[in-house]
């Protein structure tokens, strides 16, 4: 039933919806601030193109899929698998889905508002906003947020103050924060009109001129009493909307594989009718090495083995280990693909030489959106952060499943001997990091901040390492599959631990390397 869903749902993408998405970068969102008489009232005016595209989403079920759970602990695999078919020609309909998504997974006891963000009726179907970025920053959300929260005598509150950057603000509802005497909470609140035309205690300043995600609009918003009901106990707020992160990260994560996918598809297609120096660029090998080493086999299976353990956790299936590994796994994953992706979209457009950067090739839009995803939902920095929290907060629990899990999978792939030269980099790449973990317990909090970076990667590609492996010793595995694995596993797996042994995280790296930001002179 998936696969012929999936079949379908590719077909109609690949013959009309992609041309709907491209439509809505052509026709940008644009802000009307008042109407022919004068009245105020802020319409955010949206493409048709991009309209069609939030009834289809409703249609195909890419948010209900994931909370109908027809298909049990692999309903997120599905419905990932269908955003990750979707995304590069969504016009970037897939982050509204993103907020919608995550949405839904915070308000599932408020019956009306789910039952719409998770309809597949396009007539009832809302999608969700999730603002949070003030005028302080989008990262330290804890203490940036000046938004405050009223309390009104029958129990509800309003919502006064200014949110800096609110995406996909077309939205019908919203999740966010605001302080209230006991600290930050989690706030909802709808997005209507009253009898004049003008919204509900909002007015949009103006809408963001973005580098990408030009389709979509993203808006300053002023709110002067905007009614809202609290969500999470007073003072919980950070807490209370990390479910809805984990949720967005992974969508991040989806259209990061998905971005790149779709350019090397490109690329190899051009390769195959481009000539250049006599011959066609499939037939220049260095060409070719250039394409095989874009490699995005990797970047999916990470992708979809969270989603597996999110299904999992849904269907209240998942083990304590699914459990830790989910937690680490999340930011690690939307780290390392958001910025796998920027990398990898931009070589993309290399290999189409000038035509790379034209704009009516459509290529250039590519590498704006990719630009984002390394960005929004937390950025490198603070995503390798949020890694060293979570293996802190419980105890090095985390690592502990992660370590397990790499052997368990090992194990699996040890009878297969052209696989072998991977099981061992892959082994001793996890040693090194177990050495690792272990050196750095008991060196200070600065230490581990500055390998911070490297930790994660590292545990991003050994993890791959290990998954790629495993794929290719199931039993229809394909030649490639292999070869994917081995070339995997052929670069340097746990850069943390070549680093720490450079001594690049001791005591007197921060200042040496503020000393060469700022051109310094070092004393000898
Ligand atoms: O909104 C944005 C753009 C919207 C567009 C979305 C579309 C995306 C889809 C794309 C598809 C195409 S951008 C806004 C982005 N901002 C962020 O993502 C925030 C980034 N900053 C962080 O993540 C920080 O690490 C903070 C805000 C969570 C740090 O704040 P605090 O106050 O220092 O937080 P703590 O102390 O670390 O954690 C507070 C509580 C703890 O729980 P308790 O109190 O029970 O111990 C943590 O365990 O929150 C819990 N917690 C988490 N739990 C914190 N982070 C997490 C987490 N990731 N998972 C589970």
């Amino acid at each position: 039933a998936v696969w012929s869903d999936l079949n379908a749902f590719g077909e109609h993408v690949a013959k009309e919806i992609d041309i709907w998405g491209r439509e809505c970068e052509l026709n940008p969102p644009r802000l009307v601030h008042f109407d022919p008489w004068g009245q105020r009232v802020d319409h955010i005016v949206t493409s048709a193109a991009w309209k069609r595209l939030k009834d289809l989403s409703a249609q195909e079920g890419l948010v209900a899929i994931g909370y109908e759970k027809s298909f049990g602990e692999w309903s997120r695999v599905y419905q990932m698998s269908k955003l990750y078919i979707f995304s590069p020609s969504s016009g970037l309909y897939t982050c509204p889905l993103a907020m919608t998504d995550g949405a839904a997974k915070v308000i599932q006891v408020m019956e009306e508002a789910y039952g719409r963000l998770t309809s597949r009726q396009p007539e009832r179907f809302w999608t969700s906003g999730q603002w949070m970025t003030e005028r302080q920053g989008g990262s330290d959300v804890g203490t940036g947020t000046e938004m405050v929260a009223i309390p009104q005598t029958d129990g509800s509150y309003k919502l006064h103050g200014f949110k800096w950057f609110t995406s996909a603000t077309d939205a019908d509802m919203t999740l966010t924060l605001a302080r209230g005497s006991r600290g930050l909470s989690l706030f909802y609140a709808e997005v209507s009109r009253g009898e004049d035309g003008r919204l509900w205690g909002i007015e949009v300043q103006r809408l963001k001129d973005k580098l990408g995600t030009r389709q979509m609009p993203t808006a300053e918003l002023l709110l002067d009493g905007l009614p809202a009901y609290r969500l999470s106990e007073e003072g919980r707020g950070v807490a209370s909307i990390a479910n809805m992160l984990t949720i967005t990260r992974i969508h991040n994560s989806v259209s990061a594989a998905a971005a790149m996918r779709r350019v090397v598809q490109l690329a190899r297609d051009y390769a195959t009718r481009r000539t250049a120096f006599g011959k066609l660029l499939k037939d220049h090998p260095l060409h070719m090495q250039t394409l095989a080493r874009m490699e995005t086999r990797a970047a999916f299976l990470l992708v979809m083995d969270v989603c597996r353990l999110l299904g999992r956790e849904e269907s209240g299936l998942a083990s304590q280990l699914d459990v830790h590994l989910l937690r680490l796994l999340t930011p690690v994953v939307k780290l390392y693909t958001g910025k796998q992706a920027v990398a990898v979209v931009s070589e993309g457009l290399e290999s189409f030489g000038g035509q790379g950067y034209i704009e009516d090739t459509g290529l250039p839009g590519i590498l704006r959106d990719a630009q984002v995803l390394s960005i929004w939902e937390g950025t490198t920095n603070v995503l390798s952060l949020d890694v060293l929290r979570c293996v802190a907060r419980s105890s090095g629990m985390v690592l502990h499943a992660y370590f397990t899990h790499i052997k368990a999978l090992l194990a699996g792939a040890s009878g297969v001997s052209s696989l072998a030269p991977a099981v061992k980099a892959v082994g001793d790449a996890l040693s090194e990091l177990e050495q690792f973990v272990q050196i750095a317990a008991s060196r200070s909090p600065s230490y581990l901040e500055l390998a911070a970076r490297d930790l994660v990667y590292s545990l991003a590609r050994i993890y791959a390492g290990a998954l790629l492996i495993d794929h290719a010793s199931w039993k229809d595995a394909s030649s490639h599959d292999k070869h994917a694995a081995l070339r995997w596993c052929e670069q340097e797996l746990c850069l943390v631990a070549s680093k720490q042994k450079r001594g690049c995280y001791d005591s007197s790296t921060a200042s040496l390397d503020a000393a060469l930001v700022f051109d310094q002179l070092i004393q000898d």
